[in-house]
């Protein structure tokens, strides 16, 4: 066990139910032995024993489908099948006869298999269960660290990150000792994330190197990862080829451009052969990309692609790219354009092994957005949806905000198309072969991995819901908890699972209630993003304004009379986000610029919503602040820090309630209809 860190989701004690049987593990693979190895370890701290043949009578038997002859259970099991398992890292599980199997054609489907057996626990081992088969939804389930090696003047070691330093790089080098990464790496797999990216998309100097004269460094941490199933992807800049080849060029279509990255990645191969491939930030603020040669971003992500594709690699396109440096007067250009306009012209003209990475939705990761039109417009790309876990926009894990009901809504937005397709099944693919979910971690060298510890929530959630977009997040949070505290309380989590639920489950949708209004989005300090200013970015460069004026506020994107955004939209969406009267209220200020006396649906006018909701928002945090001081993780250490957590929430709650409602009070002078204070 490590020390000096919490376990996070698997205390020792998770694996009190198979340790204290008998288990058998059967077959080879890579990793199997880390089956092997858990299963001993559990048996040595609960009792059980680990059987080294089938001979005996085991009450788990975790067993690749070529071995499955070795034993009765499991060769039945997969007589039962029809003589096949489950394909790629899915496995079976049944239990009958007092005998609970899993069954895996490959041996990551065993790890999963074994971490299933985690989740059950004691159930797993009671009554019979007819067989049930696993398999994850997509084939790349990738965490994306904004990780530098070096510690940047502005944005610190880990951009965007509020959990220390990284949990990979220290003082300019890689960590040196690395065990923290492998109890990353079984983390992840027990959630079953299986890639990870080791470093920040915006590519400073000393992190370009990581392709080629540091490659050892990443070497050493996929090394880490392996037995866990998890892959290493590498943030690459496009400028490489001059950067770190001498070239005079990064033109992609230059012929000793793309021989520079042929050869490179032949390199990357030779010193990591399951290496997973490369992410690229190109044409975004600031990073370079294939427009400096007038080339599109297809011709840019297929030269990177063609050097990854004869070793099975694959690149992750961003499409993040919009103007950051646009003027507030003009009122022509919107970013939340951008990514349609730049991408959706370029469908069908990328590499099979080439993955567009999307942004959930069409501006920045803010807590109430649209779904990105772009999800809806590329079917001939394989196309990957890119969430964030680290909560930028969410409280920077200073606020509980669980993230998994957003997500939710996210994942099951649809339909597009004739089909009745959603955004999971185009992340997912028809069989798998999507380009998947990638979010960006939350995680840093932070005793509790994520800062919060009830972040935490966040990086489970995720990881089972790559695995299952189906997965409900009260579900979810049921398992984080159980697993997280059960343990520790004894087995039964009981009142702390209903205080943790009344915190987290409307956790954010609170923090909506404080912030930004309407879907309007944004209202942040400039820079750090965190806590209110309502006109921060208002007559910036960036792309993201209120246009709040003394009668009303949001952004007008219909076609009638507005940037037209609406229309990037297929039907009936295009229709539903035009017309005022079918815009969800959530989105109003996103799609519409309103008057503040214009009615909801529930009856409320604009200003008095705002009111309404900043002030319940902050009750709200109050709520739980009070509902915590009287809970018991049976961990003081852990209380302390949420409750220390909670005082700042909810001071910078009052904080965001007071600037907004007197914000908005002082453009209107409409008073609040309740005649509570507004400074
Ligand atoms: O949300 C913005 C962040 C940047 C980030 C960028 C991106 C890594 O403020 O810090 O850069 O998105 O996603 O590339």
């Amino acid at each position: 066990d490590l020390t000096g860190v919490h376990p996070a989701w698997l205390p020792p004690g998770v694996f009190r139910a198979i340790g204290a049987r008998r288990v058998l593990v059967l077959g080879d693979g890579p990793l199997t032995g880390t089956v092997r190895a858990e299963a001993e370890q559990a048996c040595a701290r609960h009792g059980g024993a680990l059987e080294q043949d089938g001979t005996g009578s085991p009450d788990l038997v975790l067993a690749l489908s070529a071995a499955a002859g070795q034993t009765p259970a499991a060769r039945e099991l997969l007589a039962g099948q029809g003589g096949s398992a489950v394909g790629e890292e899915g496995y079976l599980l049944a239990r009958r006869d007092g005998v609970t199997v899993v069954l895996a054609d490959d041996s990551a489907g065993l790890l999963y298999g074994l971490f299933h057996v985690v989740r059950l626990g004691e159930e797993a081992f009671t009554g019979e269960r007819p067989a049930e088969r696993h398999r994850p939804a997509a084939r790349r389930r990738m965490l994306d660290h904004w990780d530098n090696i070096d510690v940047h003047p502005v944005m610190g070691q880990v951009e965007r990150g509020y959990s220390g330093g990284s949990i990979f790089w220290r003082d300019g080098g890689p960590r040196g000792d690395l065990a923290r990464v492998r109890a990353y790496a079984r983390l992840l797999a027990a959630t079953g994330v299986n890639a990870v990216t080791v470093n920040n998309v915006n590519v400073h100097a000393t992190e370009s190197r990581l392709l080629t004269d540091r490659l050892g460094d990443v070497a050493a941490i996929a090394d880490e990862v392996r037995p866990y199933g998890i892959r290493v992807h590498l943030s690459v800049s496009f400028a490489s080829p001059i950067r770190l080849g001498g070239l005079p060029t990064a033109d992609p279509l230059d012929e000793r451009v793309r021989e520079w990255w042929a050869r490179t990645t032949e390199q990357v191969y030779a010193a990591i052969p399951d290496f997973g491939g490369y992410v690229v930030k190109a044409d975004s603020e600031g990073q370079p990309g294939p427009f400096a040669y007038g080339r599109s971003h297809a011709d840019g992500a297929n030269t990177l692609a063609d050097a990854l594709a004869p070793f099975g690699g694959v690149v992750h396109w961003r499409a993040f790219v919009y103007n950051h440096r646009q003027d507030w007067r003009d009122r022509s250009t919107d970013r939340a354009r951008a990514a349609y306009d730049h991408f959706a012209p370029l469908d069908g003209r990328f590499r099979d092994n080439a993955i567009l990475q999307v942004k959930h939705g069409p501006m920045d990761f803010q807590t109430r957005e649209p779904v990105s039109p772009v999800i809806a417009a590329m079917p001939s790309t394989r196309l990957a949806v890119e969430l964030q876990v680290t909560q930028e926009y969410t409280g920077q894990q200073r606020h509980v905000c669980y993230l998994a009901p957003m997500w939710k809504e996210v994942l099951g937005f649809g339909p597009w198309g004739a089909d009745g397709r959603t955004v999971a099944d185009v992340a997912t693919g028809a069989s798998g072969d999507g380009g998947g979910l990638v979010a960006v971690s939350n995680v840093g060298d932070d005793f509790y991995w994520t800062g919060h510890p009830l972040a935490q929530a966040n990086l489970y959630a995720f990881g089972r819901l790559a695995w299952d977009p189906r997965l409900e997040p009260a579900a979810l949070l049921d398992e984080w908890i159980d697993l997280t505290f059960a343990p520790a309380a004894g087995g039964d989590p009981g009142p702390l699972r209903r205080t943790l639920h009344a915190l987290m489950d409307g956790s954010w949708r609170t923090y909506e209630r404080y912030t930004a209004p309407l879907g309007v989005g944004f209202m942040v300090r400039p820079g750090h993003h965190y806590g209110p200013d309502v006109d921060g970015y208002e007559y910036t460069p960036w792309g993201t304004y209120h246009f709040a004026d003394r009668d009303g506020a949001g952004v007008d994107r219909t076609r009638a009379s507005g940037t037209g955004f609406t229309g990037q939209y297929p039907r009936p969406w295009s229709e539903v986000y035009e017309s005022l009267g079918t815009c969800p209220d959530e989105l109003l200020l996103f799609f519409h610029h309103v008057p503040y006396g214009h009615v909801l649906r529930d009856g409320a006018t604009v200003i008095q919503h705002i009111y309404d909701t900043h002030f319940a928002g902050v009750e709200e945090v109050a709520e739980s602040r009070r509902l915590w001081e009287r809970a018991d993780p049976g961990d003081p250490a852990l209380h302390a820090r949420v409750k220390e957590l909670l005082d700042e929430q909810l001071r910078c709650a009052e904080e965001w309630r007071d600037q907004v409602n007197a914000y908005f009070f002082r453009r209107s002078g409409v008073p609040d209809a309740r005649g509570r204070r507004i400074p």
